[in-house]
């Protein structure tokens, strides 16, 4: 039996988004130093500190042709008008895809290419979103509660964080007089 690893089923709660045995990890608003456009409302809202996401990850050792699986609860809210979003990465094994599924809540997922080529593909609870190869991936809630879906991804693809938090996406998700906008990041030309 060396060979096979053990089967298991887990439970996922459609309502908290929480699976049952995962390792939870806890994304506040001062673990994402830099990534808003709005510095002054970032530094502002520093002082509740609020929760912006929550991950509950099951993951395998990084190994070729293993899977891994998370749900995310993205919170509600803005910094600025920027509505509150994931950190956002390639995969350090840049040609790994990763698929995305709604449960609930709204928003959308920000992709880009290593040349800052950038789509929007809105999510509501049944949205399947297919991130590609080479693809960097963000997701941002644009509604009023939490927006909480689930992830699959090759055990072996790995998290890059680096260059996006260096000059973010070349697009921001923002509140416009009540409307959801994609709009030029003005720090990505910098
Ligand atoms: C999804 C997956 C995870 C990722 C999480 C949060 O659940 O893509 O791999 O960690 O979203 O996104 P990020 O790592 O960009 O903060
Ligand atoms: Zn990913």
């Amino acid at each position: 039996m060396g060979l096979y690893k053990e089967p298991f089923g887990v439970k996922l709660d459609f309502e908290s988004g929480v699976i049952e045995n995962a390792k939870k990890l806890v994304r506040k608003l001062s673990d994402m130093k830099g990534y808003y456009v709005d510095v002054e409302a970032y530094e502002a809202l520093l002082k509740e500190n609020p929760v912006v996401y929550e991950v509950y990850a099951i993951e395998q050792e990084e190994k070729d042709g293993d899977l891994n699986f998370a749900t995310t609860v993205l919170h509600p809210g803005k910094v600025g008008n920027e509505f509150f979003m994931t950190k956002g990465h390639y995969h350090a094994k840049a040609d790994r895809a990763e698929v995305y599924f709604a449960l609930k809540g709204k928003g959308g997922m920000l992709l880009q290419t290593p040349e800052g080529e950038a789509r929007w593909v809105p999510m509501e609870p049944g949205t399947i979103v297919y991130v590609p190869p080479y693809w960097a991936h963000r997701t941002v809630n644009t509604g009023h509660e939490p927006f909480i879906f689930l992830a699959l991804y090759p055990a072996d693809a790995g998290h890059d964080y680096g260059t996006i938090k260096e000059k973010g996406f070349s697009k921001i998700v923002v509140e416009k007089d009540g409307e959801v906008v994609i709009e030029d990041n003005p720090r990505w030309a910098e």
